[in-house]
């Protein structure tokens, strides 16, 4: 059974030394706290805590500490006269380097088509699973060039999370976010090294790492025509074995709009952020837009093939039925790419909301990279506009977080599958906000963001393996479950609550709430809890450096 949280809810791992810094407290004796050091309980705060204020998503009413004027570097712990200490968390420059490279790992750590060697996957080494090399052309996905069980290849990519299947979709998103990482702040990942097979070979780890995904993408794309297949996947879902156990065969499922536009959007930016590395990879930008245009002009051509699994397939659908904001993403990415004015007309910006993104909506990635971008954009493109709206969003999300009791911008509807990735992506949106225009509120309304998901929630959990004082344990991974190492595979952020509960069914063990905060339930079986996945990863990747880089010192 899950441990009530305790009373003291707060970020578990480290606050860069000039971040705001804020606890959660839950007891309602206590009116002042104090923060004290780590190894020898010496008081180096004290602080008045906030008015009592209630949280519907977890029907609690809570206090604030702050800290923010605690700014050196040193192991603390808040507490309250007469309990137990808080969890401990640092206080240091570069906060997030170690979670950082873990959270880019877990992609690693989920490669197909390629064995784990001891020297760079440790304990999790494994046998190489799904080479992929000889997969069938599904009925649905047939053409007058690839007939129904035609042998393709689709070597390469990474599982999409706790099963063993790959999705364009999906990917799209994931890709990206990594991509603009890298665009954003090239220096943080010019100094990294993730120990990973492509080490040292002059290009950053985070591009080795995209490029294993870009490779498998680019096998997606039917030459003929330029369409892109929805997935790969078996026809049902393997069990709880390992990668290469799961031997089913393997198919490319349907071609669809949205993943023929998702891939237009990630190999423009691949084209653009892999344009100096052409030395290393000879041709390969050029390969990559010239795919995005094909895949560009087979949408134009087939504005409406909405993705529904075909009879027999019940693997992940990632179906989506509004497309408009796929395809002003990536006309965007198009725009920036090669400059051409007829694809700024294509967003049709007036009329594009900026929203948190999420797999199913990427109209704020477009924005997000219009943004960073601004500077060098045709004069077509509407540059106030632009700032406007990530603006807009950023404040919208900061009032939030400045009206809540938890000072999180989450709010009830926010609790859905996947809900520690909207903290995240709101997080990652507050960050464009705070580049365009500095507004220190931004800044922190993000950090808090990193914070909820490190242990400042209702649960009391850090959501993301091997980090924290009570991260999970058991999350739906089937690597993490069936390799025989007790502790799961780390840098893994967790789906989270959401109150749903699709898995009740194939649970043994109940959720302890159905309250939107605290539908959470650290066991194998919660897929709709506890899975994890690329497109939630990709924020950490990208919030943890952003913090890192942007937080003033
Ligand atoms: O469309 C409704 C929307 O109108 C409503 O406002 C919202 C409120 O909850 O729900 C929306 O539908 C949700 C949909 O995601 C879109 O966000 C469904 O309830 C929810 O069940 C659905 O969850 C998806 C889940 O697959 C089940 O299809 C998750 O987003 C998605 O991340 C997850 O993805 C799976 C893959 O299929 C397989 N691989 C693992 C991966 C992660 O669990
Ligand atoms: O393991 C599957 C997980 O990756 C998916 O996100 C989830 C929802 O599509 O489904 C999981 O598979 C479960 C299936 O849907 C129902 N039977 C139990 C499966 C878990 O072992």
């Amino acid at each position: 059974a899950a441990e009530p949280a305790p009373a003291i809810r707060v970020n578990q791992l480290a606050f860069p030394p000039m971040a705001g810094k804020v606890a959660v407290v839950a007891d309602g004796a206590a009116t002042s706290f104090e923060v004290v050091r780590a190894d020898d309980g010496k008081t180096v705060f004290k602080g008045a805590l906030g008015a009592p204020l209630a949280w519907a998503p977890s029907a609690e009413t809570v206090r604030l500490a702050d800290f923010s004027a605690l700014t050196a570097p040193g192991d603390y712990r808040v507490k309250l006269t007469g309990q137990p200490p808080s969890d401990r968390f640092a206080i240091r420059p570069r906060a997030y380097a170690g979670l950082n490279a873990a959270a880019l790992k877990a992609f690693y750590f989920n490669r197909a088509s390629a064995p784990l060697l001891p020297e760079h996957a440790g304990v999790y080494a494994r046998p190489a699973g799904h080479m992929d090399d000889r997969v069938l052309v599904h009925a649905s996905a047939a053409s007058a060039a690839r007939p129904e069980g035609t042998v393709i290849s689709g070597a390469k990519g990474w599982y999409d999370a706790g099963d063993y299947n790959k999705y364009v979709t999906n990917s799209g998103i994931s890709t990206y976010t990594l991509l603009a990482a890298y665009e954003h702040f090239p220096r943080y990942f010019e100094r990294q090294r993730l120990n990973i097979p492509e080490s040292g070979n002059g290009l950053p780890d985070v591009l080795n790492e995209a490029l294993w995904n870009l490779e498998w993408m680019l096998t997606m794309q039917e030459p003929a025509d330029g369409g892109v297949y929805h997935k790969l996947t078996n026809l049902g879902f393997d069990g709880m074995v390992m990668p290469h156990q799961a031997t089913a065969p393997r198919y490319v499922i349907q071609k669809s709009t949205s993943a023929t536009l998702n891939f237009a959007a990630v190999m423009a930016v691949a084209s653009r952020v892999l344009k100096p590395y052409e030395r290393q990879r000879p041709g390969l930008s050029a390969r990559m837009l010239a795919a995005a245009e094909a895949a560009w002009l087979w949408a134009r051509a087939h504005p409406a093939a909405t993705f529904k699994n075909p009879p027999g397939v019940s693997t992940g659908d990632y179906g989506d039925e509004h497309l408009d904001d796929e395809r002003a993403w990536a006309a965007a990415e198009l725009y920036i790419t090669t400059g051409k004015d007829a694809y700024y007309r294509a967003v049709k910006a007036e009329s594009l909301p900026a929203a948190t993104p999420s797999w199913s909506d990427v109209g704020g990635l477009a924005w997000m990279s219009l943004a960073r971008h601004r500077d060098r954009l045709t004069p077509l493109a509407d540059r106030k506009l632009i700032a406007a709206r990530v603006d807009a969003l950023a404040a919208g999300l900061a009032s939030a977080w400045k009206a809540s009791a938890y000072k999180v911008a989450m709010t009830e509807p926010d609790f859905v599958w996947g809900s520690n990735a909207v903290a995240l992506n709101q997080a990652m949106m507050l960050l464009q906000g705070y580049r365009l225009n500095g507004r220190a509120d931004y800044l922190h309304a993000a950090q808090s963001g990193l914070d909820y998901v490190l242990g400042r929630n209702a649960t009391g959990y850090s959501f993301v393996t091997g980090f924290g004082a009570r991260p999970p344990l058991h999350p739906h991974h089937r690597p993490s479950e069936a390799d025989g190492v007790a502790a799961p595979v780390p840098g893994w952020l967790v789906g989270g609550p959401q109150p749903k509960q699709q898995d009740r069914k194939d649970c043994p063990v109940r959720y302890t709430s159905g309250l939107p905060a605290l539908s959470y339930l650290d066991h194998l079986c919660s897929y709709a809890s506890n899975e994890v996945t690329i497109n939630w990863n990709a924020p950490l990747v990208y919030v943890t450096a952003a913090l890192d880089e942007l937080t003033p010192s």
